[in-house]
């Protein structure tokens, strides 16, 4: 049994960990109370990258003792830096080979090779043709599109020179990283480099790894990731705003509840196809079901939320919390955040896990690969499987209450559209909001749940305080779907949690003060937000004079680790919570906390508290006021509403 204390910001989900425990279910929780994290690992101070160690080098705790080296030599410096680079390459490359996939199904659709797949956006494949330098004149659609699938592709593992995606970002952010040398060649060649320059012997200078590591992920997140985003727009439709539900309480008891947990929409897409089926419908029916659910968990959960409106059970900590209600028939799992401990839990209920991708294997699930030459019938097995298994409910069935209202859909191009009206999208309205001090300024808070911490807590303590001081949140991932169970995915949210000048703003603009936008792959959406904002004008050149800030405070995904490190070297000041990988090295930290910043106007920070940490992104972002002149206006504004309110 877990320790007594609070794991969840949700009362759903304590509600079926305590149904886990009355079913002696051995969940990640009860998991985490056992297992402790390695001191020494957890600060990035252990190297296990030959067959000499592992070395361990921590900090020695007499004062004056002298610090350990590997048996190579290597410093903590050195081994840190190491570390941190290898979770870049492994979140760059989870993010990027999820882009590869969708690339390479993009191209058989532009062929017509893969029956229902087709190019859904044309107007986006116009504007992405462009940005890869394709001239699109006198082309026909099918003809563009191809040849945008094979230069995604290619891409990918571009050897030489810039890979185009980096002409996206505003001009200054191009110049930095020339200058540096940093800008990216195709993820592939990248994150090779890694794995090579992390060898035994090879780079031990850490800025020098360093700087790899801003290529690697620079290459992820304008490069891979920003990859699938797109063509996934172009198959999928760009998103729009969409209502929905989320939390455990939108599992149905007399239906086929199907949950889609992962990351790729390529199947799930055509999972939600199938479970429209009239004669998936009739089969339901004949199984005494009164229809067929589907819900999502994690990143696949955005991807079919934010294009067809589907409920989102929970997000990463609550997969086995899903199985736990007794209500799913089955759960179809594709790549990355898929916990091995799944399968043990599902073979305690009725619940069929289902592997589907050819990359992930789960010893003791059922396996349907997915063949997207046959899509429709690849979703329709799955589905028919869950139907089957309907009548084989066996334990008491408990989905709770709680489920909450939610918009989501605001990808960059729907936030321009709603700002400036069809006719003129712009983001001047923002810009103009920003610069009067209504809006104070942009976070982009993202990412995962960590079992290290309780569930949405820190994330959610952190939203609220910035929404409070009327910074606008931008969020995606795990943490989208934490805001969505709070309730602050609702324009009403305003009202009840921002502050004066951005519930003003929501309110005349209709949107709630955080606004979804997708799964992590679309923290690319964020980047290109960003770079909006810089060329509309009034804000500064480039996206390190923006007021704005990231945060991940329940980060736990080496994914996570990327992202960041591409948010920094863009311009942006990014903290992260629960944990910091290079704890252990005192100079190596000073270099991502603090030199970094002179090079590239961005650094990482951490803070475990969540008020702490609310409280350093709003000093960054009233710092950042300060250098471009628009402090003044913010008090101006916020006196004036103090004033009109108090004549009310
Ligand atoms: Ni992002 Fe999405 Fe969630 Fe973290 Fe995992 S699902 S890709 S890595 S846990 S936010």
């Amino acid at each position: 049994m877990a320790e007594e204390k609070k794991l969840f910001a949700d009362k759903a989900s304590q509600e079926i960990y305590e149904k886990a425990c009355r079913d002696s279910i051995n969940t990640v929780f009860t998991k985490a109370a056992e297992l402790k994290p390695c001191p020494i690992g957890s600060a990035g101070d252990c190297c296990k990258n030959c067959g000499m160690g592992p070395c361990r080098v921590p900090e020695p705790k007499t004062p004056g003792a002298v610090r350990k080296l590997g048996l190579c030599g290597a410093t903590a410096e050195t081994i840190s830096a190491r570390n941190f680079l290898r979770m870049i390459a492994a979140g760059a490359a989870a993010h990027s080979d999820h882009g590869r996939a969708v690339a390479e199904t993009f191209l058989a659709a532009a062929k017509g090779a893969v029956p229902g797949y087709a190019i859904k956006d044309e107007q986006k494949l116009l504007a992405v043709a462009m940005d890869l330098g394709i001239t699109v004149e006198g082309k026909e659609t099918n003809a563009i599109a191809i040849e945008v699938g094979q230069k995604a592709l290619a891409l990918f593992g571009q050897q030489e020179g810039e890979i185009a995606y980096v002409k996206k970002a505003p001009q200054k952010r191009q110049e930095i990283w020339r200058r540096e040398g940093v800008t990216p060649r195709g993820v592939d060649r990248e994150i090779v480099e890694i794995m090579h320059r992390t060898h035994m012997g090879v780079d031990q200078d850490y800025r020098s790894l360093m700087k790899q590591g801003i290529r690697a992920a620079l290459s992820d997140g304008w490069g891979g990731s920003m990859l699938a985003t797109d063509l996934q727009d172009i198959m999928f439709g760009t998103p729009v705003p969409v209502y929905s539900e989320v939390n455990l309480g939108v599992l149905r008891k007399d239906e086929v509840n199907i949950i889609v947990h992962g990351h790729e929409p390529l199947l799930s897409e055509m999972i939600v196809i199938a479970s429209r089926d009239p004669q998936m419908l009739e089969l339901a029916r004949s199984h005494g079901a009164n229809g067929i659910n589907i819900a999502g968990i994690c990143c696949t959960a955005n991807e079919v939320l934010m294009r067809h409106g589907i409920p989102i059970a929970g997000n990463f900590l609550q997969q086995e919390l899903a199985i736990t209600t007794g209500a799913v028939e089955a759960m179809v799992v594709d790549v990355q955040c898929v916990m091995q401990s799944l399968q043990s839990v599902a073979s305690c209920y009725h619940t069929r896990l289902i592997t589907t991708n050819p990359k992930a294997h789960i010893t003791g699930a059922v396996r349907m690969v997915f063949n997207d030459h046959d899509a429709l019938n690849s979703a329709k097995a799955i589905v028919t499987a869950a139907i089957e298994n309907f009548p084989n409910r066996k334990s008491e069935v408990l989905i709770p209450k709680a489920k909450s209202p939610m918009i989501a859909g605001f990808s960059h191009e729907t936030i321009n559209y709603m700002l400036g009206g069809s006719f003129r999208s712009s983001y001047r309205p923002l810009n103009d909001n920003i610069i009067n001090g209504r809006i104070r300024g942009i976070a982009g808070v993202v990412g995962c749940n960590n079992a290290r911490t309780a569930l949405d807590n820190n994330t959610l303590e952190l939203v609220k305080e910035l929404i409070r001081h009327d910074v606008l949140v931008l969020t995606t991932g795990c943490t989208a779907i934490g805001c969505g169970k709070e309730g602050l995915l609702t324009p009403e949210a305003a009202r009840e949690f921002a502050g004066p000048g951005l519930a003003e703003v929501c309110e005349t603009v209709g949107i709630p003060p955080v606004l979804h936008m997708g799964s992590c792959v679309d923290n690319s959406r964020i980047l290109i937000a960003a770079t909006a904002v810089v060329k509309d004008g009034g804000l500064g050149n480039d996206i390190s004079d923006l007021p704005a800030a990231g945060a991940a405070p329940e980060w736990m995904s080496e994914k996570a680790i990327s992202i960041g490190q591409y948010f920094v070297a863009s311009g942006v000041y990014t903290v992260f919570g629960v944990t910091w990988p290079t704890s252990g090295s005192k100079e190596l930290t000073k270099h991502l906390f603090e030199e970094l910043e002179t090079i590239y106007g961005g650094r990482w920070d951490f803070a475990a508290d969540p008020k702490e940490m609310a409280k350093k992104m709003i000093a960054h972002i009233d710092k950042k006021r300060k250098e471009l002149g628009i402090d003044k206006a913010r008090e101006r504004v916020l006196f004036d509403m103090a004033d009109r309110r108090e004549l009310a």
